[in-house]
């Protein structure tokens, strides 16, 4: 048997943040969240099941992959082997039109994309929740980049088997622009998971984190429903900088801020009080995103390329969700 599909899928960015898992298992979210998905950056990935290969393989940007990217990947498939009946092994190859450390998470647009592209290859008609649990039993973030436009995932509960992103409303609802000022082209970051697990078992603000995230997401949802910058933006901030505090907290300390970082947050304060509605967010990395009106892209933009230790900027607006391009034989 030989069954290949493909599948395209954009990066999300959290305006209102998930950071820790539920302790019971389950790749289950310790907090609730709302994403943008963006569109102009993408992850490609084709899936071919193959009765001929011996083990799962996996090539990325061009190149064989090994260790921990294949085992979460073979995660996957193992899913959708049990569910489809399918048993042959699979080549996944996975490649991204964006730069990997432009600060834009890779992991969500690649796990959601697998998502879509092995479970058509194996024949199963999933929609969409499907897909997006599928993708979220791996990457938390992923289960996001199924939904265009915004999109929420609330926190798991005990006894959850299954948890699926939704809608918060469309692409068009609301001409809004991310600018994300790239400070730093490499090295690696702590990655998430990991940085997320040391800051659940160690940082005493991790509870208060937990407790108080539910409102921000609220706002950031009140806001975002309403159309109400006002509203949105001191939340959005509150939520990142929340978020950082608790990781901050951890013993050790887990800093994902640089100089540039720092330059920049007071630069998007400087833009703030010059009229413009411009709001922060950080995620796992030095790169700050700002959340504008479409209209004060070009202008934030230029600004953020000011700052010391601001290398280049990308302007993203709101995308398409996760889904198949072309089908193999
Ligand atoms: C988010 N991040 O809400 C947060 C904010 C990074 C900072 O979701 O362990 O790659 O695979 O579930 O989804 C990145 O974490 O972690 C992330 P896993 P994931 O976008």
């Amino acid at each position: 048997m030989i069954s290949t599909k493909v599948a395209v899928a954009h990066p999300n960015i959290a305006l209102a943040k998930y950071w820790g898992k539920r302790a019971y298992g389950h790749n289950l979210p310790a907090v609730p969240s709302l994403s943008v998905t963006l569109a102009g950056m993408a992850t490609t990935t084709k899936v071919t099941f193959d009765d001929d290969l011996a083990a799962d393989e996996l090539v990325l940007n061009g190149s064989p992959a090994s260790g921990e990217p294949l085992t979460r990947v073979t995660n996957l498939l193992d899913r959708v082997r049990l569910r489809s009946g399918v048993r042959a092994k699979a080549r996944v190859e996975s490649s991204n039109d964006f730069p990997t450390a432009s600060g834009l998470a890779s992991s969500a647009s690649a796990f959601a994309a697998l998502a879509v592209a092995a479970s058509a290859a194996a024949g199963l008609d999933l929609d969409v929740a499907e897909r997006s649990d599928l993708a979220r039993k791996t990457s938390v973030s992923a289960a996001r980049s199924l939904f265009g436009g915004f999109c929420e995932l609330r926190a798991g509960r005990e006894g959850d088997e299954t948890l699926a992103a939704a809608e918060v409303a469309p692409k068009t609802h609301w001409d809004l622009a991310v600018v994300v000022a790239v400070t730093r082209e490499g090295p690696k970051d702590v990655g998430s998971s990991e940085g997320m697990k040391h800051t659940s078992l160690t940082s005493p603000y991790f509870p208060a984190w937990v407790e108080s995230a539910p409102a921000m997401f609220e706002t950031v949802k009140r806001g975002l429903l309403a159309r109400d910058f006002s509203v949105l933006g001191p939340a959005v901030e509150q939520s990142a900088l929340a978020m950082h505090a608790a990781a901050l907290a951890a013993a050790p300390a887990t800093i994902y801020f640089t100089g540039a970082t720092l330059e920049a947050v007071l630069e998007v304060r400087r833009i703030r009080a010059s009229g413009l509605d411009a709001y922060l967010t950080i995620d796992a990395g030095p790169h700050v995103k700002v959340v504008t009106r479409g209209e004060l892209a070009t202008e934030v933009a230029k600004r953020m390329e000011q700052v010391p230790g601001v290398l280049r900027t990308i302007i993203a607006r709101p995308g398409d969700g996760a889904r198949v391009v072309e089908s193999g034989a």
